[in-house]
């Protein structure tokens, strides 16, 4: 096992890998900017490195940096968490050359799963279902509107460096291609410096259904059943949960198969998770693939009662996992609160928090970085805690949200809490009847005082 891990990360999710570092006896490096003093990852790490200013190109995105606190602090092992360098293969490498384990995959994973067009071809050889499309990179405009009539609109035009909705255009006939293909690779140049492109067929109202994998290094797969990830707004996942509410016990079987043929086609290791999209029919598409530990990762521990962050840290240490799948035994929901005003087109909201009285209580799980007093820096992502809530069932979980969602009380403020409880209380989400178009259309009634 490792003697001391540096966390190159900020925010709850380091505060989570510390708290995990303690009870395996591993001891912990914080890294820190300036705009993050005051926080928890810092009060309640081992030690603690100051690595620049509060922009995140001058921090936690500054490899020279945080190996400069490797090596002064002599730590054995990197956990880079989600975001910033998490699936960055050259600082992987670097880690790697450098002598200190980094707890994740290797760089050829990440590159492999990093190129989009790459990890479908990886995927088509693996036996895993793609949605159907041009295969490979298109040339020029007029290949692309050949590749488009022949898959047959609506298509999806996709950055292959992309992910996440980046460099993406739906086109519902070919008029649109020439002013859609231009204004999505010249996106695709800006945000990725490459603008290479694919065309997908575009699969209507469809759900995010994706497994959690983890993979050890001696070539054993399992999954850990799925999380539904469907209720997103902007490509913001807002709200997650497991089981899917869509899911059924043939399905689990068949997606979670083709989740670990994903995995074990790239010997992969570690903890990841891979993407589908599920379309009305219960048809399954490989979309991407995460190799990275991920936000929402609660909600899998919940289910599954483990710890993934402890598992992650253990197979990236040699251990072998036991080779059995996991399946849900219980409902579990996480609710994203984010300083953010709902009432507002979500508009960051950073500034001193007043109070802050987190919500409690038997199966309410709370993971956060703040407390009252604390400033929220404009600096970085909104997300200030996670409420996560579990149950017998899936009623049962949601009545337990809205209860918490009511106990939880923040001011200085304004967060996704309103929000949430809304959602809480619509029909539709109730009865599991959404897709990821739903919040798209989703109303926010304005709230009576
Ligand atoms: C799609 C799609 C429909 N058809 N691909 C969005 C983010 C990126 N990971 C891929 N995305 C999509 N790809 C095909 N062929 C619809 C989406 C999509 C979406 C996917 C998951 C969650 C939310 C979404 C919101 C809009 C579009």
């Amino acid at each position: 096992m490792f003697n001391k891990i540096l966390i190159a990360n900020r925010g709850e999710i380091a505060l989570r890998i510390i708290r995990t570092c303690k009870e395996m006896g591993v001891k912990t490096v914080a890294v820190y900017s300036k705009a993050d003093k005051d926080s928890l990852h810092v009060r309640f790490a081992d030690e603690a490195v100051c690595i620049g200013p509060a922009q995140s190109s001058e921090s936690y995105l500054n490899v020279p940096r945080i190996m400069a606190a490797v090596e002064i602090t002599n730590a054995d092992a990197v956990h880079p968490g989600y975001g910033f360098l998490a699936e960055n293969a050259d600082f992987a490498e670097v880690c790697t050359e450098y002598g200190v384990k980094f707890i994740g995959p290797s760089p050829q994973m990440i590159r492999q799963m990093g190129d989009k067009i790459t990890a479908k071809e990886t995927m088509i050889k693996a036996g895993v279902p793609v949605v159907p499309g041009s295969g490979g990179l298109i040339p020029d405009i007029e290949a692309g509107k050949k590749i488009a009539k022949e898959v047959g609109y609506p298509i999806i035009l996709k950055a292959t460096a992309g992910g996440g909705g980046k460099g993406m255009r739906v086109m519902w006939s070919e008029e649109e291609f020439e002013s859609q293909w231009n204004m999505a690779r010249n996106e695709a140049k800006a945000s990725f410096g490459n603008d290479g492109m694919y065309i997908e067929k575009f699969i209507e109202e469809p759900r995010h259904i994706e497994f959690q994998i983890i993979g050890d290094q001696h070539g054993n797969v399992v999954h850990l059943s799925e999380r539904d990830c469907s209720i997103q707004r902007r490509h913001q996942k807002l709200v997650e949960e497991c089981p899917s509410p869509f899911m059924t016990k043939p399905l689990r079987k068949k997606m979670g198969e083709a989740a670990i043929n994903a995995g074990k086609s790239i010997n992969y290791e570690g903890v990841g998770t891979v993407e589908f999209l599920v379309d009305k029919y219960k048809n399954f598409y490989f979309m991407e693939m995460n190799t990275r530990i991920q936000v929402e990762h609660p909600v899998t521990e919940e289910v599954i009662d483990h710890d993934l962050i402890k598992e992650q840290i253990k197979v990236a240490a040699g251990d072998k996992i036991a080779g059995k799948n996991y399946l849900p035994t219980m409902h579990a929901i996480e609710c994203r609160i984010n300083a953010e005003d709902p009432f507002n087109d979500f508009r960051p909201s950073p500034g001193n928090i007043t109070s802050f009285h987190s919500a409690k209580g038997h199966g309410v799980r709370v993971d956060t970085h703040v407390y009252a007093g604390y400033k929220v820096p404009p600096y970085y992502d909104s997300m200030i805690a996670k409420l996560i809530c579990r149950a017998q069932t899936r009623e049962e979980c949601i009545t337990k949200m809205e209860r918490a969602l009511d106990e939880f009380i923040v001011e200085g403020v304004k967060t996704t809490v309103p929000f949430h409880k809304q959602l809480m209380r619509n029909e539709d989400f109730r009865n599991g009847n959404f897709h990821t178009g739903f919040l798209a259309e989703f109303e926010l009634k304005p709230e009576k005082d």
